[in-house]
């Protein structure tokens, strides 16, 4: 009967990362200004340019862009990040990726939750990028202790949000009544609260040991600190956010600018300075910088040639500084090293793309060619491809957007640990694996070439 059944996953999501957007503009109004701002540049964008429309239109990705977004949190506890994966896996969200920050001075690692198929990515792309604090970096033990033990008496999840995942588990599902009453609860948890639980001193001492442990260990919960609309064209929201005063920060993070965007760029405006009261204190008269606004532009995802190429090349521009004025045309220079054409990212096996018939190879169907070689068919004009969008994160980025918003301070240095032990702690706290993200780009081409064979052998459903 209708009253027990259950609302899809994709659904609970589309529900959720709108009331998330609609708390967001209340809390921070120039996150509306930003959305209006990234809406008119790519309605100019696809009508400039008539192929990106055709594109994305083929790929399904025209009817999400408008809600595309994603957010970013951080915790403080093994069992707060557990629960999150139980949270927002009701929503068909799974950790994907590892992100190891410390090395870029920033005390947390880090996954990020987001829909895994392609179905459920068209539906709607939300993703949380999602941080875990490194309390074994802080130095001072007295200090250390004292985080964990604030840590350990908060409860970020509302008594409704854990019987509802509990209850999600067991029966399988939510029905519409709960889903929305799941989402209403759930959003309790990013809320952002100006009374601080702690008293100045203890927010001051945890503040001089690193600005983000502070953020994490002194409120209430993991407020959402920025939420992200996907623009097609950054270099012109970019000069958007400049012209109206939005504080953006001055280089834009990623690749440079190119005919083929790969990967991801970012560029996010200065957190603002928010009001907070104290425990013990009368009035708010404390402050706290946490919560941001952030755009960015998704190009196509790379194999991992092409991540290796990537990475070596920006690493190249930012050993030789990363903050010259100069970085930009350096970081263009640099860039000619990477092909620029979607024939070469792909013939040279740099990027991912999703295969598909054209209308001569439709016209094949179930007569021939299953069998041939991907060039043949391709040579034959029987099929066409589409980048496969990138839908992750980079962490020399993330790491960029962290210290813009940290308030720019001369990075920390912590030790190096080793990257596997750090990610198994990760995964352990987190109670499950993180996907490979790109074993998941290559599960998406690989099962495009999969059906294209099947159509042209004649065994579609
Ligand atoms: C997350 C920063 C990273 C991104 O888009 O790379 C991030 C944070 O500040 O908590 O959101
Ligand atoms: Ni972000």
């Amino acid at each position: 009967t209708p009253s027990t059944a259950f609302v899809s996953c994709d659904e609970i999501r589309v529900r959720f990362s709108r009331a998330m957007s609609e708390m967001y503009c209340k809390e921070v109004p120039q996150y509306g200004t930003l959305m209006e701002l990234v809406a008119e540049i790519n309605g100019r964008t696809l009508q400039d340019q008539p192929a990106l429309l055709a594109q994305m239109q083929r790929a399904g990705e025209l009817a999400r862009l408008g809600a595309e977004r994603h957010g970013a949190i951080r915790v403080g506890t093994a069992a707060e990040l557990s629960m999150l994966r139980r949270l927002f896996a009701q929503m068909g969200m799974e950790p994907v990726g590892y992100y190891d920050l410390s090395v870029a001075g920033v005390p947390v690692h880090s996954t990020a939750f987001r829909p895994v198929t392609d179905a459920a990515l068209q539906a709607n792309p939300f993703r949380v990028f999602t941080s875990l604090l490194r309390l074994d970096l802080i130095a001072d033990a007295s200090l250390r202790q004292r985080a964990a033990d604030i840590l350990a008496q908060r409860h970020i999840f509302t008594e409704r949000t854990l019987a509802l995942i509990a209850q999600a588990e067991a029966a399988g599902g939510l029905t519409d009544a709960q889903a929305d009453e799941f989402v209403r609860e759930a959003l309790e948890t990013f809320r952002w609260h100006g009374e601080s639980t702690v008293d100045a001193s203890t927010y001051d001492a945890l503040h001089k040991a690193h600005r983000l442990i502070a953020d994490v260990v002194c409120f209430k919960g993991p407020h959402i600190n920025h939420l992200t609309p996907r623009t097609l064209d950054i270099d012109t929201a970019q000069a958007a956010m400049l012209a109206r005063g939005m504080g953006a920060k001055d280089v834009i993070e990623g690749p440079p600018q190119r005919a083929c965007p790969i990967l991801l760029r970012q560029t996010s405006f200065k957190a603002l300075e928010e009001t907070v009261r104290f425990a013990g204190d009368a009035s708010p008269d404390g402050s706290h910088t946490a919560r941001f606004g952030e755009i960015e532009q998704r190009g196509v995802a790379l194999t991992r040639k092409g991540r290796a190429l990537y990475d070596h090349l920006l690493a190249q521009v930012r050993d030789a500084g990363g903050a010259a004025s100069d970085y930009g045309q350096r970081l263009a220079q640099a860039f000619k090293a990477f092909p620029d054409t979607h024939e070469q990212l792909r013939s040279q096996d740099l990027a991912f793309y999703r295969y598909a018939l054209t209308d001569e190879g439709q016209a094949q169907a179930g007569d021939s060619g299953g069998d041939a070689d991907l060039q043949t068919l391709l040579d034959r004009g029987w099929l066409r491809f589409e980048p496969v969008i990138y839908e992750d994160f980079l962490p020399v980025s993330a790491a960029g957007i962290f210290q813009s918003n940290l308030g720019g301070e001369a990075q920390e240095q912590f030790a190096a640990h080793a990257a596997d032990a750090t990610r198994q702690a990760f995964e352990a706290d987190l109670g499950a694996r993180v996907h490979d993200e790109i074993a998941l780009y290559e599960a998406a081409q690989r099962h495009s070439i999969a059906q294209v064979r099947a159509v042209l052998r004649g065994q579609t459903p």
